[in-house]
């Protein structure tokens, strides 16, 4: 106990040294035509989209490859002023929960939805690890299209991973918790009343609706990361866990006692036939399932009260544990399906399984005495297929080229590790600029990688830019991996932590991109049909305000007789059809934000008025040459004043 101690110990007095000295000959790794690869001249388009997770941002963003350019920020579980996310009254519900509200989150993890283990651009799912949520974007917007709340969950981190036809994302529980149907016992008694969750969430194969599907019930570990089957092992799913000690407090040393912790190796087609059978048990619970729907412009939140589990502790043939060193981190899977990685993230070599060999030691029942939580454990030689010797220190993650070769993130040394796949040995490494976390190459979690390109996304960066106040700019590197030797082409920063992404060939999704939304299929019941609709009406003190906007006005734009203290909403609708003519709306001292409207769309803001006086409101988008002139006032009259509601309505031609 005291020597695993003392090795935690000195790995952590290596991280702090290695991170607080910089690799030596920086510029001289960098090749001389680097600049000439990642050069996309203006008017030409990126080879790649590249989606990163924002990490404590809650965001999204997207950047194109090789030119690191970032294209887009797409708001998932954070509020974003600049889009209105979350300040409209359409997408405010998006980010509801059973605890209400909830305008942030932890996004850590990408996932592209798949078709025979190949990205097929329809989706994008990322998780929420802090208030346990699944999210879907949409792939033809660039928008959140649903949003799924997780019960029986805690910091979801080892989440969003898909099967190969995404018939499931996978999300598990970090932080093991009671059930949240008797969630009111000591923290004593951990090791009884504490379980890992791992939630089945079935994905429409046309809309893409989530839904969860059933969740399998773990002992108490910390679930960590997971990756699906695919080709032979198509059916299987493969989660790291630490924390088999099922410590609950300073998990730092008392999560770090054991030798080996484990990979849990789950058979779900066959947890599919015991749901099916019935032999999950319901459980009453509570959690939220947000939709955008696209033709009303709308968002609606449900609460959804029951879930089915089926407690891996009674089960027969689903479950299988492998032991796998020191706090397994990344659990990867070859493109072959054959190979699943373990990282521990203390150990000092990366164990390759074998999925043949696991079958035959499951058919000889090759387990070890006994078990755990009453799942048999694999005896680890019998699922081993190798041990790549002397990787590097603190390996992480590992994505694949699809020529044979493994890279892994070494988070202590700083480095990449390439490493081919049949012999185990080290080909190549190339310094990072410090501590690496997850890596990217296209396509490299799927069947057929693009191994062109490798992102390794910087968990702690240092002076890669110019400095920036007490906080320095986060950074991702591309490496050309083309060759034998890896190459560093490039840094550029990024938003939030950089913490996974996925690529995808532009070509894939580039043409799919909506342009408009169609103003004749536009359901939002607050939409105005023309200008000779717009109107303003009093319901009692709310105040409904149907606003068009057209290169260069709103109509109506002067508006009398709202009163202090009325809900006035500005339904507005954007009459342009044509790609690329947003408006947005903004009037001063609204306490949410701006609308940014979508040519076709209707969004609505609200805005109780808190004084009397003239507000002027305005289009915040750069629209057309009279774009300033984009503009109108409301008058806000006292409490008790009886004007009327009036307005001016151009009565002109309507929008066809
Ligand atoms: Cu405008």
């Amino acid at each position: 106990m005291i020597s695993n101690k003392l090795i935690v110990g000195l790995l952590f007095v290596v991280a702090m040294s290695i991170t607080s000295c910089k690799p030596k000959g920086t510029t001289s790794v960098i090749s001389g035509d680097a600049a000439t690869k990642v050069y996309v001249p203006p008017g030409q388009y990126d080879e790649f989209y590249n989606f990163v997770s924002g990490g404590f941002s809650g965001q999204l963003s997207v950047y194109g490859i090789p030119s690191g350019r970032l294209l887009r920020v797409i708001p998932v579980f954070s509020s974003d002023p600049e889009k209105g996310w979350g300040f409209n009254e359409e997408t405010k519900p998006m980010l509801n929960t059973s605890h209400g509200i909830v305008p942030w989150d932890d996004l850590h993890h990408v996932e592209m939805s798949q078709t025979n283990g190949e990205a097929d651009g329809k989706w994008v799912f990322v998780n929420g690890n802090n208030t346990p949520r699944l999210a879907r974007i949409d792939l033809k917007t660039f928008r959140t299209a649903e949003i799924l709340e997780l019960p029986n969950s805690g910091g979801n981190h080892s989440s969003p991973f898909g099967t190969e036809n995404s018939e499931y994302i996978v999300a598990s529980t970090r932080f093991s918790v009671p059930s949240d149907a008797n969630p009111d016992v000591p923290i004593s008694t951990y090791k009884e009343n504490f379980k890992g969750h791992i939630s089945f969430v079935s994905v429409d194969k046309e809309t893409g609706e989530m839904k969860v599907a059933f969740q399998l019930k773990a002992p108490g570990v910390n679930f960590d990361l997971a990756r699906a089957g695919k080709g032979k092992s198509h059916g299987w799913f493969f989660f790291s866990c630490y924390n088999t000690e099922l410590a609950n407090t300073l998990l730092e040393v008392n999560a770090s006692q054991k030798d080996k912790d484990f990979i849990l190796a789950i058979n779900w087609k066959k947890a599919e036939e015991y749901i099916k059978e019935g032999k999950g048990t319901k459980q009453a619970v509570k959690y939220s399932h947000n939709k955008y729907d696209e033709t009303t412009h709308t968002a609606k939140s449900e609460m959804e009260t029951e879930v089915t589990v089926l407690d891996l502790a009674n089960t027969e043939g689903i479950a299988y544990l492998i032991p796998c060193p020191k706090s397994p981190h990344g659990c990867d899977v070859d493109p072959t399906g054959e190979y699943i990685i373990g990282s521990g993230k203390l150990a000092a070599l990366i164990p390759v399984f074998s999925f043949d060999k696991l079958q035959k030691a499951i058919a000889e029942k090759k387990f070890e005495t006994e078990k755990f939580g009453g799942i048999p454990v694999i005896k680890y030689e019998a699922a081993l297929y190798g041990e790549v010797q002397k990787p590097g220190l603190g390996p992480l993650h590992t994505e694949f080229d699809g020529k044979g070769n493994a890279y892994t993130s070494m988070f202590v040394s700083s480095e990449v590790v390439k490493w081919n796949i049949k012999d185990l040995k080290v080909l190549d490494r190339a310094p990072t600029y410090y501590s690496v976390g997850h890596l990217m190459i296209p396509g490299g979690n799927t069947k057929k990688p693009f191994g062109k390109y490798l992102v390794a996304y910087n968990k702690i960066t240092k002076d890669r830019y110019l400095p920036t106040g007490p906080e320095l700019a986060q950074s991702a590197q591309l490496y050309d991996i083309s060759g034998d030797k890896m190459k560093l082409l490039l840094d550029f920063p990024t938003i939030g932590e950089p913490h996974y992404a996925q690529a995808i060939p532009a070509a894939l999704i580039k043409d799919k991109q909506a342009k408009i939304f169609d103003i004749n299929s536009n359901k939002h019941q607050y939409k105005t049909n023309g200008e000779e609709d717009a109107k303003v009406v009093r319901e009692g003190n709310a105040v409904h305000v149907y606003m068009t906007s057209i290169r260069s006005h709103f109509v109506p734009d002067n508006i009398e007789g709202v009163k202090v203290g009325d809900e006035v909403f500005f339904h507005v609708t954007n009459l342009e059809q044509d790609w690329d003519v947003p408006h947005g709306f903004g009037i001063k001292g609204a306490n949410n934000a701006e609308l940014l409207i979508m040519p076709g769309e209707t969004l609505t803001l609200k805005w109780i008025p808190d004084r009397v006086g003239i507000f002027p409101m305005y289009c915040t988008d750069f629209c057309s040459a009279l774009h300033q002139e984009m503009s109108g006032y409301v008058r806000v009259s006292p409490k008790g004043s009886t004007l009327p509601i009036t307005f001016n309505s151009s009565k002109k031609t309507a929008a066809k």
